[in-house]
């Protein structure tokens, strides 16, 4: 068959690999749809299914001709690649039908098939067709502890390896539902790759369910940040929904993703109806999706999955035949993911802090509680440094005479689902470190490497950076040689060179990946040699960022401090994190609770503890002796009892605000009910806790307090109010109801802060509205199923980051796209935004009505005034729309919402 080809198309699998991944580069390649219903409608035999009733994949054995079809009807509608008949032939789909020994045969069988179709189209117009090797999920999901990791990576490369054998051009590792499994399938299929000498392109597609994550919960950032580091050729979306839902991830991906990009949507969502349920999107309809989201993302592999038809993929063709996809400049976030979330190791305001208390050689609670087995205790050591405001969780079992493996495992096993945080897996053992690796579906950071028994091929570093580039997780990297520990600044900096050119020259990793830690000594001993250690270490972080601005660093920080009491330690911590990160640091592992606020310690503790990192002695002076001075005697309980003193001989105002700003919970009710006898619930919330909360975001900014105490301050905050709420005053309509109308309140995708948008929920429900408040972390398609649900009048939004106003705006297209807008006026509010930028440019892009809300008393007023615009209430109107004083662009004539 090969040898009917014309010249000019390559037949060799090198080759042919090549001008895909050329093809993929330059243009749109579009590949088939859905295949199933077709091979049913085929009506295969039971004898077809060799008794195995449903089984497609053998049908590759035994009915090649009806598979075949499938592929020929695809191919005359004009698309450049097929999948093939795979999807089944994997560990736990093939198991159930007790054939798992069938996986290679059946799959090359599958791959054979496709390839002699692909080949015979070519043959006949010499334009070249692909074939797409179809790896499916299986029905196992390992991070459910469903099965294991290695049994699904290597079933996995069984498969990979008939695809490969068969012919295919590409493998896709599609419909994936759990990271872990899928990167089972990326690992696997490396491994064949590299076994058969070729170098295939490896697409990974996931499927996002109509709540807008993965099956088991993860956002696309997550998947992204988890599956990009594997080497991938592709990353994309497939399966589960049609391609409205698909468009706000495909967007993020666009955004974020280094690599190229595909989408696989289904025919819409099943609709049912009197004769089942049928998939509802046209191929008019599905063409008109792909072809703006290759103008919108620049998508470059595009098809269909259930419920399209060759039909569908026909007009697809005829569609993007002559686009070119959007040229993209992604920005991507070099981050650490859990299952659920990704969390950028460069944090906005504060620097990266990872959790030191899920360590057994750190923390005695925590080992005793895994000596014992008490599992569920040290969940709950993990889970109270994530309410402490940590970023990610150091996980460290290693502990004489114990089987870290057996424990790794487990504790891994459990934090995989149980936190939302990404982890970092911290042992001395090579084997430890895959235990937690084989465990995690999200992206692991691995501590540590380091030259201390050089980087042979048989040193630790290299068999711990192995695994890292496996797996794709990050490293940290110590700043120790084959002499030892590195002292001097000159030194650290000299191995961090070392470690850098060979991670990412013989290793192939990328500069941001690299967690680079110039190591902390105790400068507390008094010892002459140790004096400089601190001062060290500052130089060297500040001059390795100078160098190196993409590499991170880190420091396990409280090693400074060691031989202090507790409130000593305290100080000198704070102080030198500070200084740190003033140099450039970028995490540390902390106990972050216990890190305080330079704003809220003595000055004189902070001076000396600045004289002793720096070793400024004079004289008699010696900052060390004097720091041992202060704190003789001194306990960090007697430190409070000195702030509470302090706090209750301020005025009620004053204290109130400061108790804010302090995190200061106890007492905090008696100091309301005493505001209470003066001053209206709202009035103090607005005057008082409000003007507290300003502080707190003032000095967070500044970078003068941690994210632990903001949390704290949040915290008090947020009690404060629901202690005031029965006092503020409700308006009710004559029939007691909140029937004035109703508005669908979320903070939106990627953003926390809440508690203004939970004021916004309590005034507006006081005053007679009905409130739908969806909570924070939002996505849009969360939002407007909701507003349909409940028949909303009004969208409101909240989000307080940068980001949140990128995402607001892209809210605010995704409702254009889906011809909502003229439905849902949209309030925004939060700190980030300027009333120019929404009611001037965001304005400008909505095709409704979308108004800026200062504060909960400007949104209460706009309710009013759009529901009195819906129901036609004379008078009623809405506000004119305010824009900048000087023009950005030309501006448009104000809409009102009456249109
Ligand atoms: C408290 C707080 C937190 C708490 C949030 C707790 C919680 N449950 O909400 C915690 C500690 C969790 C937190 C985390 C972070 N935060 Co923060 N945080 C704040 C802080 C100090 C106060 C926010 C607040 O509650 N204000 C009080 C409320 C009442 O005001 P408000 O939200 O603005 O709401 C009023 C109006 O805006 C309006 N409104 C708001 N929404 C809506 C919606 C509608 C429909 C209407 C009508 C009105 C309306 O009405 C409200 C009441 O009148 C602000 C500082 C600030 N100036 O805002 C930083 C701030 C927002 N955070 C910031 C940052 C950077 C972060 C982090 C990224 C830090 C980190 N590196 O981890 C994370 C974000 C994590 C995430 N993915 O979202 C930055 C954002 C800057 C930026 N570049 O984007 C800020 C501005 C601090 C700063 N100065 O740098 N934060």
């Amino acid at each position: 068959m090969a040898s009917s080809v014309p010249s000019a198309v390559p037949t060799e699998p090198a080759a042919r690999a090549a001008a895909l991944r050329a093809a993929l580069a330059e243009r749109v390649v579009v590949a088939d749809g859905g295949m199933g219903t077709m091979l049913q409608a085929a009506e295969p035999s039971m004898e077809d299914f060799q008794q195995l009733e449903g089984c497609n994949e053998v049908l590759n054995v035994t009915r090649p001709d009806i598979v075949r079809s499938v592929h020929e009807a695809y191919f005359d509608a004009g698309v450049d690649c097929v999948e093939t008949n795979t999807f089944g032939a994997n560990h736990s789909a093939l198991g159930e039908y007790d054939i798992p020994h069938r996986i290679t045969e059946l799959s090359a069988a599958g791959a054979r098939v496709a390839r002699e179709a692909a080949d015979a189209y070519t043959a006949r117009d010499g334009r070249p067709r692909w074939v797409l090797g179809s790896i499916g999920p299986g029905t196992k999901l390992p991070t459910l502890g469903h099965t294991g990791y290695p049994v699904l990576r290597d079933a996995y490369r069984d498969n990979a390896a008939g695809l490969i054998e068969g012919g295919a051009d590409a493998l896709l590792v599609e419909t994936s539902q759990d990271l872990l499994q899928t990167k089972a399938a990326v690992v696997g299929s490396r491994r064949a790759l590299a076994e058969s000498g070729l170098d295939l392109p490896l697409i990974v597609q996931v499927t996002v369910e109509t709540t807008g994550t993965m099956l088991l919960g993860s956002e696309i950032g997550a998947a992204l940040t988890a599956l990009e580091p594997l080497g991938i050729d592709m990353i994309g979306l497939n399966c589960a929904t049609g391609p409205a839902e698909m468009s706000e991830h495909l967007r993020h991906l666009s955004r974020h993703a280094r690599v190229p990009l595909s989408c696989m949507p289904n025919a819409g969502l099943p609709v049912l109806g009197a004769d089942g349920s049928h998939y509802p999107l046209t191929p008019v309809e599905l063409a008109d999706a792909h072809e703006a989201f290759v103008r919108e993302f620049g998508l470059s592999l595009i098809g269909g999955c259930c419920g399209t038809t060759p039909e569908h993929l026909r007009h697809v063709v005829e569609r993007v035949r002559d686009l070119t996809p959007a040229p993209r400049e992604p920005r991507p976030e070099p981050g650490a993911s859990s299952l659920y979330q990704a969390v950028p190791f460069r944090q906005d305001a504060s620097y990266l802090a990872i959790g030191e208390r899920t360590n057994a050689n750190g923390s005695k609670k925590f080992r005793e509680a895994m000596l014992e087995g008490r599992w569920d205790d040290c969940v709950e050591i993990a889970r109270d440094q994530i309410r402490e405001g940590a970023h990610l969780l150091d996980l460290c079992v290693d502990y004489v005479g114990r089987d870290g493996v057996a424990d790794m495992a487990e504790l891994a096993g459990r934090l995989a689902t149980s936190s939302t945080l990404p982890i970092v897996l911290d042992s001395t053992e090579p084997e430890v470190i895959r235990a937690g690796l084989e465990r995690l579906g999200g992206r692991a950071v691995i501590n540590s490497v380091n030259f201390e028994d050089g980087d042979g091929p048989d040193s630790r570093f290299a068999r711990v950076t192995r695994l890292a580039a496996e797996h794709g997780a990050a490293l940290m990297a110590l700043t120790i040689d084959e002499e030892g520990q590195a002292r001097t600044a000159e030194k650290k900096v000299a191995i961090a060179e070392r470690l850098i050119a060979e991670l990412t020259g013989r290793w192939g990793i990328d500069e941001s990946d690299i967690i680079i830690d110039c190591l902390t000594f105790t400068i507390c001993t008094g010892q002459e040699e140790s004096r400089g250690d601190g001062a060290a270490t500052i130089e060297a972080i500040r001059e390795l960022k100078r160098r190196h601005p993409r590499v991170q660093t880190t420091l396990g920080l409280s090693n400074i401090s060691f031989g202090l009491n507790p409130a000593a330690r305290t100080v000198l911590n704070s102080v030198f994190l500070d200084e740190c990160v003033k140099a450039g640091l970028d995490s540390a592992i902390v106990h972050a609770a216990k890190i305080l606020p330079i704003a809220r310690l003595d000055p004189e503790h902070v001076r000396v503890a600045l004289d002793l990192v720096y070793d400024r002695r004079s004289g008699d002076y010696d900052p060390l002796a004097r720091l041992l001075e202060l704190f003789e005697g001194v306990d960090s309980k007697a430190m409070k009892a000195g702030r509470a003193e302090e706090l209750a001989a301020l005025p009620l105002e004053e204290r109130l605000r400061r108790r804010i700003v302090d995190g200061e919970r106890n007492g905090l009710e008696a100091d309301l009910d005493e505001a209470l006898r003066e001053r209206p619930a709202l009035e103090i919330v607005n005057d008082t806790l409000l003007a507290g909360m300003k502080t707190v975001g003032e000095l967070f900014g500044a970078g003068r307090m941690q994210l632990p105490f903001v949390l704290q301050s949040a915290e008090v905050m947020k009690t404060a109010v629901a202690h005031l709420e029965p006092h503020m005053e409700k308006v009710e309509d004559a029939d007691g109801n909140s029937g004035k109308g109703t508005i669908v309140l979320a903070t939106v995708r990627g953003d926390v802060h809440d508690i203004g948008k939970n004021l916004v929920d309590i005034i507006l429900s006081n005053n007679g509205y009905n409130v739908v408040n969806l909570g924070i972390k939002q996505p849009v398609s969360a939002i407007l199923e909701a507003a349909e649900e409940h028949r909303a009048d009004v969208i409101g939004m909240s989000g307080l980051l940068v980001k949140s106003t990128v995402i607001m705006k892209e809210n605010l297209e995704e409702l254009n796209k889906r011809g909502m807008a003229a439905d849902y006026p949209v309030i925004l509010g939060g700190a980030a935004l300027t009333r120019a930028y929404v009611e001037q440019d965001l304005h400008e892009i909505y095709e409704g009505e979308v108004r800026y809300a200062r504060d909960a008393f400007e949104g209460l007023r706009l309710m009013d005034a759009l529901i009195g615009v819906k129901r036609g209430v004379p008078g009623a109107a809405l506000p004119e729309l305010r824009r900048r004083r000087v023009a950005a662009r030309p501006a448009a004539p104000a809409v009102s919402y009456t249109q």
